[in-house]
């Protein structure tokens, strides 16, 4: 077989049929998998260039699946209040929160935004991560949401990682529409989405669906819109309340449902006929001191497939580790740890439709790998701010 590029003496998490290999390989030539398994089965390569990896452990390259890596400014002072006493609710109503950094990003320049969300997605980077969803939402006006959008496809030429992008419109109630939340829809689904859809700017609509963001009605309006233009949706659902957004996100065919802390029975049933990936943000959920856990039992007895993300944003979650989430997971969630990790790789490439492309060690896969300085895959999900990370393979390259 030929190849360009081999890893040998290698332990393999493949995330696939194959399970966890003792002795593995890894062939790749042009930047997929030809070969990932057992040295044993392995069969003869011709050419390339053979890497020694001395029992490391390698993963699929990891994927954040929800981030909101673009926005201007930061919460600090927010963060202090909410120490004092106040309420997460209560700074979005009194005109914080959300719009606060909306102010921020409108006033950033698309090059400012990407400086900004540089270091942070380099934080992502150094943990093994090579493919990252990132959304708009802090713009708000047909402009700035397009200057968002650009400024994240750009950080994939700046940066070796996949970048996919979410049009976030339906985020916040900007000033200038208070007390009209229609009208708002109304912006986003005739002129912002018809112009992000022109310029293939996302490849993916989301909303969030809460009392302090927009009603199961507002957000069918804008899945409606979605799928005018062809673009798959995901939702913000369940985080602070139970609006059955889950279940509205499901009939739409949603590649996720993110959050999920109050989803019910009827919206894990209906996320698990329609394959709706719920996506979970332990990041989140630990920085508002949320106490209901998402029903993770349920979850799991249903079927519904379960992807891992930092969420990262400004508000309720400045976190930049998707190796602090596994452990969050684990320890907030009760996740098992083959189910952390498959929350950042196999699910969460399922949570952004990109189930036959990434996330597993499989030959006719792209060669991603996060290759590990660790004894056994229970140490990524275990300790807390280590990076055990070796190197990072991004297309075959790295
Ligand atoms: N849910 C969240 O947790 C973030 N957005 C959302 O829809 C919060 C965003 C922020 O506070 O800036
Ligand atoms: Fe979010």
């Amino acid at each position: 077989m030929r190849c360009d590029r081999i890893w040998r003496n290698a332990r393999l998490a493949t995330m696939a049929g194959a399970g966890l290999v003792e002795d593995g390989v890894i062939a790749a030539r042009d930047g997929r998998i030809v070969y990932a398994g057992a040295a044993g089965e392995a069969p003869g390569f011709e050419g390339g260039e053979t890497l020694y990896c001395e029992g490391r452990w390698i993963t699929p390259g990891l994927i954040d699946p929800h981030t909101h890596l673009i926005h201007a400014g930061d919460r600090a002072r927010e963060f202090e209040l909410r120490l004092a006493g106040a309420s997460y609710e209560e700074i979005a109503r009194a005109g914080g929160g959300i719009v606060s950094t909306m102010a921020a990003t409108r006033a950033a320049s698309q090059e400012a935004l990407v400086a900004s969300a540089l270091p942070r997605l380099d934080a992502l980077i150094a943990e093994g991560v090579t493919t990252v969803e990132v959304k708009s939402g802090y713009g708000l006006s047909l402009e700035d949401e397009l200057k968002s959008l650009r400024a994240a496809r750009e950080l994939g030429q700046r940066r070796a990682v996949t970048i996919r992008t979410t049009f976030l419109g339906a985020h916040a109630l900007p000033p200038e529409y208070a007390g009209d939340p229609d009208g708002y829809i109304d912006l986003v689904c005739r002129e912002m989405m018809p112009a992000v859809a022109a310029e293939g700017l996302a490849d993916a609509v989301d909303a969030f669906c809460e009392g302090i963001g927009f009603t199961p009605a507002q957000t069918r309006r804008v899945f409606e819109g979605a799928r005018a233009h062809g673009l798959p949706v995901k939702l913000h659902a369940e985080q602070l309340s139970n609006l059955h957004g889950a279940a509205l996100a499901a009939e739409f065919g949603a590649l996720s449902a993110d959050h999920l802390e109050h989803l019910d029975e009827a919206g894990v049933a209906a996320m698990a006929r329609a394959g709706t990936v719920a996506t979970l943000l332990p990041g989140a959920y630990y920085f508002v001191r949320e106490t209901q856990a998402p029903p993770i039992a349920a979850l799991r007895a249903a079927g519904v497939p379960m992807a891992l993300a930092t969420d990262c944003n400004p508000g309720t979650s400045p976190l930049t580790s998707p190796l602090l989430a596994m452990n969050m997971a684990a320890t907030l969630f009760r996740m098992t740890v083959e189910e952390c990790l498959a929350g950042v790789t196999r699910e969460a490439a399922r949570a952004l439709g990109l189930g036959a492309e990434i996330g597993t060690l499989e030959a006719g896969k792209r060669c991603d790998l996060a290759i590990w300085d660790i004894e056994r895959p229970a140490e990524l999900v275990y300790r807390m701010g280590f990076n055990p990370l070796h190197a990072r393979v991004f297309g075959g390259l790295g």
